[in-house]
C-alpha cells in the first residue's frame, strides 16, 4: 500500500477554508429558502434581506475597521475602493471592481465577477424578482451609515437574472462630516 502523504499546514487550512465557505453558501441559501416559504413573496424577501444586511452591516463596520487598520478615507472615491478590495476580501473572500463613477463622484458601481454567495444556487421561474444576494445591498449601507455616509444601494446586473456579472451601484445621498470637538494646542 502506498505511504498516505501528511498534509502541510497550508493544505489544511485552505481546505478547512473551503468548507466553511461552502457551509457559510448554504446556510446563507437556506435563510433565503426559508424566508420564501414564511412570506411567499419574493418583494418582502428582498426586503427583509436588505435589513437582514443593515443589521449585520451596522456591527460588522467595527469589526472592519479594528481588523483592517483602514483609517479614515479622503473622499467617496476612496471608500468604495476600500469597501471594494478590502470589505469584499475579509468578508467574501472575493474582490469587487469599481467603475462607473459620475461627475460628482458620488455614485459608482461595484462589480463582482465571482460571487461565492451564489455558488450552487439556481432560482426557479417562481423566484425571478428575487434579489438573491440583497443582504449584500443591506451590509454596504448599513456599514456606512456608521461612518456617517447615507447611501442607497441597487443592482444593476445579476448573475442569477441571466447578466453577465453582479453590478451593485452605491449612491452617496449624504455625508456628515464629524467635526472635532476641541482643538489641539
Ligand atoms: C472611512 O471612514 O472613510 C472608511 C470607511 C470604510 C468603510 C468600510 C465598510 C466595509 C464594508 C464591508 C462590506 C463587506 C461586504 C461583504
Amino acid at each position: 500500500m502506498a505511504p498516505v502523504a501528511p498534509r502541510s499546514g497550508d493544505a489544511i487550512f485552505a481546505s478547512v477554508e473551503r468548507v466553511n465557505s461552502e457551509l457559510f453558501t448554504l446556510t446563507y441559501g437556506a435563510i433565503v429558502r426559508q424566508l420564501l416559504t414564511d412570506l411567499e413573496d419574493v418583494d418582502e424577501v428582498n426586503k427583509q434581506l436588505d435589513q437582514m444586511g443593515y443589521n449585520i452591516g451596522v456591527r460588522l463596520v467595527d469589526e472592519f475597521l479594528a481588523k483592517s487598520n483602514v483609517s479614515r478615507c479622503v473622499d467617496f472615491k476612496e471608500t468604495a475602493e476600500v469597501i471594494a478590495k478590502v470589505g469584499f476580501k475579509m468578508f467574501l473572500g472575493v474582490t469587487a471592481s469599481v467603475t462607473n463613477w459620475d461627475a460628482e463622484g458620488t455614485t459608482c458601481s461595484l462589480i463582482l465577477e465571482d460571487n461565492p454567495l451564489v455558488d450552487f444556487v439556481e432560482l426557479p421561474d417562481t423566484c425571478q424578482g428575487l434579489y438573491y444576494c440583497n443582504i449584500l445591498s443591506g451590509v454596504i449601507r448599513g456599514a456606512l451609515e456608521m461612518v456617517s455616509m447615507k447611501t442607497e444601494v441597487t443592482w444593476l446586473r445579476d448573475m442569477l437574472r441571466g447578466d453577465d456579472a453582479f453590478e451593485l451601484q452605491v449612491k452617496l445621498l449624504k455625508q456628515v462630516h464629524e467635526e472635532y470637538p476641541y482643538k489641539d494646542d
